[in-house]
């Protein structure tokens, strides 16, 4: 039996992924010429990893959107080190980039409980500054969020990506026979026997142009820069946004979603992807799905279909190609088995790579001290071969 759940972001007001904050840091206290003594710093402000928070929480709580962290205490006779300023701690949302105002990245906040300082807070005031306290920081700092997910649903509207995430979670996610139903990120736990959890991103379709602006897809793309592998949804008998714009066939969207990616940010295409041909309970899937992977087992001689701007630089291969119905449930439990073996491929990859890596820099790191017949000790890097 494969046990299922769903998460999935608030229904309830707009989907916000990035916000923009005040910050200042304390000011520190007078320090007492008299007796020589130092005032306490200004406090610090933060931003925490959390879990189970959205930012939409963050910004109703907070509308303001202002942290100001306490002033250091000024040195008295009584306690001529002045306390430090009270520190502020801004919870956020796991997955969390922070920068500041002027792009510059100030941290990434990947794990619960990790954190990063965002405003310092000024100095006490000493003998060297006169005793004369100085000024917390002051900065906007943005909270721009990146899903983190094991995979990222990545395909035209009306693909059935939700579909898919409803089949593959037995949840109900907005599912309509129109184009761009999906308008925020979700995301899907799918949860198998032995409790092993894979999470789902479900996108809002990406049209072309989707790298300059065009539609609203693009606005989502950078949340499959975290993810760890894309999957492609397409449907077997193509795909036509209206009536004024030009038909694609299922090989045509899986090119122009390689281009698209591409032109956003090209190496969001090294991660591994999977192909997920949808829609085969409709008539001549069959046919259709034969004609796809023959187009696909040699991409550079169909790639004349295409449009040469809209052609990808490099063809993506993909690890699996899957043809499912969400509708009928086709071909779903391979699927779940196939996303389950290319996670752990990729682990099992990572894992050696890292392994590796480390060896590398211990080869690098440790000289040997061989023992001289005279002279100096000699130091010279083990040869490990
Ligand atoms: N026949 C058939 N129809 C499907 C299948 N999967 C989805 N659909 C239909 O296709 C339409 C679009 O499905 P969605 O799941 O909303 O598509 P989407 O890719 O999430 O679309 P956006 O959110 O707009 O990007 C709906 O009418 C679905 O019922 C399928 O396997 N077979
Ligand atoms: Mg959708």
């Amino acid at each position: 039996m494969v046990w299922i759940s769903r998460v999935c972001f608030r229904k309830y007001g707009n989907f916000v992924d990035n916000l923009r904050l005040y910050v200042r840091g304390g000011s520190g206290g007078m320090g007492l010429p008299r007796m020589g003594g130092q005032g306490g710093n200004g406090g610090d402000v933060w931003v925490v990893a959390k879990k189970d928070l959205t930012l939409k929480r963050i910004k109703d709580k907070y509308p303001h959107k202002r942290f100001v962290a306490g002033v250091g205490h000024n040195s008295s006779i009584r306690a001529l080190k002045g306390a430090k300023g009270g520190d502020v701690e801004i919870s956020a949302p796991v997955g969390i980039c922070v920068t500041a105002d002027d792009g510059r990245a100030l941290g990434e906040l990947n794990h619960e409980g990790e954190r990063v300082i965002v405003a310092r807070g000024g100095h006490g005031g000493t003998l060297q500054s006169g005793f004369l306290p100085s000024k917390g920081q002051t900065r906007h700092i943005c909270l721009d969020l990146r899903l983190i997910a094991d995979l990222g649903l990545v395909g035209f509207p009306n693909a059935g990506k939700s579909s898919l995430l409803t089949s593959l979670s037995h949840a109900t996610p907005q599912v309509a026979s129109y184009p761009f139903t999906t308008l925020r990120p979700e995301i899907g736990k799918v949860m198998y026997e032995d409790h092993k959890q894979v999470s789902v991103a479900d996108l809002p379709g990406l049209i072309e142009g989707a790298h300059v602006n065009r539609g609203m897809g693009h606005k989502f793309l950078k949340h499959v820069e975290r993810t760890k592998q894309l999957m492609f949804v397409v449907d077997v008998c193509g795909f036509q946004l209206a009536s004024k714009t030009p038909f694609r066939s299922a090989f045509e969207a899986v090119q122009l979603l390689t281009k698209e990616l591409e032109l956003y940010k090209e190496e969001l295409l090294s991660k591994p992807a999977i192909l997920v041909v949808n829609k085969m309970d409709l008539p001549e899937a069959e046919e259709k799905l034969r004609e796809l992977e023959t187009q696909l087992k040699d991409q550079e001689e169909f790639s004349h279909l295409l449009p040469e701007d809209m052609t990808p630089k490099s063809f993506l291969n993909f690890k699996h190609t899957v043809p499912v119905s969400a509708l009928t449930g086709l071909g779903l439990p391979h699927l779940k088995a196939v996303i389950r073996e290319s996670l752990q491929e990729q682990e099992a990859i990572e894992s050696e790579r890292h392994r590796i890596e480390k060896l590398q820099e211990l080869r690098r790191e440790i000289p040997v001290v061989s023992k001289p017949t005279w002279g100096q000790p000699r130091s010279e890097p083990i040869n490990w071969n």
